[in-house]
């Protein structure tokens, strides 16, 4: 049977368009779902926008643009922007889609059934930025430490899910790696999380009337945090398409940011467990991109735009090196200074020139598809440390195995010297044969990272004609 790979991102919130925090997900999770596809596995790949809650609303207040106009609007820009980086999703799932809608209502209509929510009325500091309450302890001279902005003090009556009950049995499952939670130091870090007081989930709001209302008290919206939480099980079905969702639930891997782990290692499977679903196998959580150290974030406006750089430096450039700069899992800084240096370096020297020294020296020869010779063993070695790498969500080490297998090549061109061979002379057929092969291997590792150039180098392998250079220098 087919192994099926369910793969996820966040669903962004739709308060700006995207930048390249966001695109950094999306380009990681694109990357695994050609990987696996190219493995022939059964992969759903699900990207999408968040579109309800306070922040939307206020950011469609401050244009003056009635929400629902607003989003329309917004998560064009983000499928816009998803085409220009060739992000190969299969679904793109809008929290405010009908289908949603009613599958949140579902939902929360069986938390309600399985006795598991309760009312309460209470005071908190709430961050609109975050979309979450904030613990005063955790403020930063009265400022929330991720967005800089004073939190609001709501009073409320709200429904609250029944946490608490749950906690053990995630605790338990994370412990196991019944539920992997990936890198290393996540992990503990959300145990860690679980044992402190994290207070009580409120899954509804009295007074956001931008939302879903809640079943069994339409006065009330649905925590936007649950609303869109519920977006990985709705996008497949969940109670519409009964046999759509076991096909694909639980979902093989979510892909986030730091800054949402507690709401997909904890609140996520506690809400699904609650209900009787099985909780997700792999939550992997990398790093931030900052620019001086500074976070890039919408709210706080320093955000670059990847439709743009991708103009000017090419797509698969930025592809590239959001995925080779940054150790995945790591925060590190985004310079644009960077990624002109390892373009030249990297992809106009190191790949283009090789793809360009070997079309030329095959241009005098019909090259053979298998040839085994010296360079057999370094490409069984840059396919098993390539696999070995991308298998563990570790991008730039993948990437290097490539790279590595293109130092490789260059050093055999150095040592055979095929342009003092006779060019009808065996060989010289064998050397360049054997080089074709290896560039061939090359384009493939690279496919899921770079399928435009990809693509290009198989064409004039297969065409056996060199074209323009593949990545002219800055
Ligand atoms: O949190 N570096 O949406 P969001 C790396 N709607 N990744 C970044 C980044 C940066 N500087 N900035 C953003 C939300 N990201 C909720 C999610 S999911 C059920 C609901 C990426 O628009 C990263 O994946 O604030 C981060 O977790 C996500 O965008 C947050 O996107």
């Amino acid at each position: 049977m087919t192994k099926k790979f369910y793969l996820t991102t966040p669903v962004y919130y739709t308060n700006r368009a995207p930048h390249v925090g966001t695109a950094y997900t999306n380009v990681a999770a694109d990357v695994l779902a050609r990987y696996h596809r190219q493995k022939d596995e059964k992969v759903f790949f699900l990207t999408g926008t968040d579109e309800h809650g306070e922040k939307i609303a206020q950011a469609a207040k401050e244009v003056d643009k009635l929400p629902r106009e607003f989003v329309d609007k917004i998560s064009d820009e983000f499928k816009k922007t998803w085409s220009v980086l060739n992000i190969s999703y299969d679904k793109f799932i809008r929290t405010t889609d009908k289908e949603h809608e009613e599958g949140v209502r579902k939902f929360i209509f069986q938390l309600k059934e399985k006795g598991v929510i309760y009312q309460d009325k209470y005071q908190a500091l709430y961050c609109p930025n975050c979309e979450d309450f904030v613990q005063k302890k955790d403020l930063i001279d009265g400022k929330c430490p991720y967005h800089g902005k004073e939190p609001e003090l709501v009073s409320e009556t709200n429904y609250f899910f029944k946490l608490d009950k749950f906690l053990g049995p995630v605790k338990e499952l994370i412990e196991k790696d019944e539920i992997e939670i990936r890198p290393g130091e996540r992990k503990r870090e959300v145990l860690s999380m679980i044992n402190q007081d994290l207070g009580n989930l409120s899954i509804s709001r009295e007074k956001v009337s931008w939302g879903i209302s809640l079943p069994f008290d339409e006065k009330q919206t649905v925590y936007v945090w649950v609303d869109a939480l519920l977006n990985y099980i709705t996008a497949i079905g969940y109670g519409k398409d009964e046999s759509n969702f076991n096909q694909y639930w639980p979902a093989d891997l979510h892909l986030i940011g730091k800054d949402i782990l507690k709401f997909h290692a904890i609140y996520w499977p506690a809400l699904l467990l609650a209900t009787g679903l099985k909780p997700p196998k792999k939550i992997f959580i990398h790093g931030f991109l900052t620019i001086n150290g500074q976070k890039i974030s919408k709210s706080l406006g320093n955000t670059i735009d990847p439709i743009e750089l991708s103009e000017k430096y090419g797509v698969d450039t930025v592809r590239y090196f959001l995925l080779r700069e940054i150790s995945f899992g790591q925060d590190g800084d985004f310079s644009i200074k960077r990624l002109g240096e390892r373009h030249n370096a990297d992809l106009a020297n190191g790949l283009g020139n090789l793809v360009s020294r070997v079309l030329t020296l095959s241009e005098r020869i019909k090259p053979e598809e298998k040839t085994r010779g010296e360079l057999t063993p370094k490409i069984d070695k840059a396919k098993k440390d390539y696999q070995k790498a991308i298998e563990g969500i570790k991008f730039s080490e993948a990437l290097e195995a490539a790279w590595r297998l293109i130092g490789d090549c260059d050093n055999f061109v150095e040592k055979n010297k095929p342009w003092k061979l006779d060019k009808d002379s065996e060989q010289f057929k064998d050397v360049v044969s054997e080089l074709l092969t290896a560039v061939k291997e090359i384009a493939l590792l690279l496919k899921p990272f770079m399928p435009e150039t990809a693509e290009k180098i198989l064409k004039q392998i297969k065409e056996n004609k060199k074209a323009e250079a593949l990545f002219p220098r800055l």
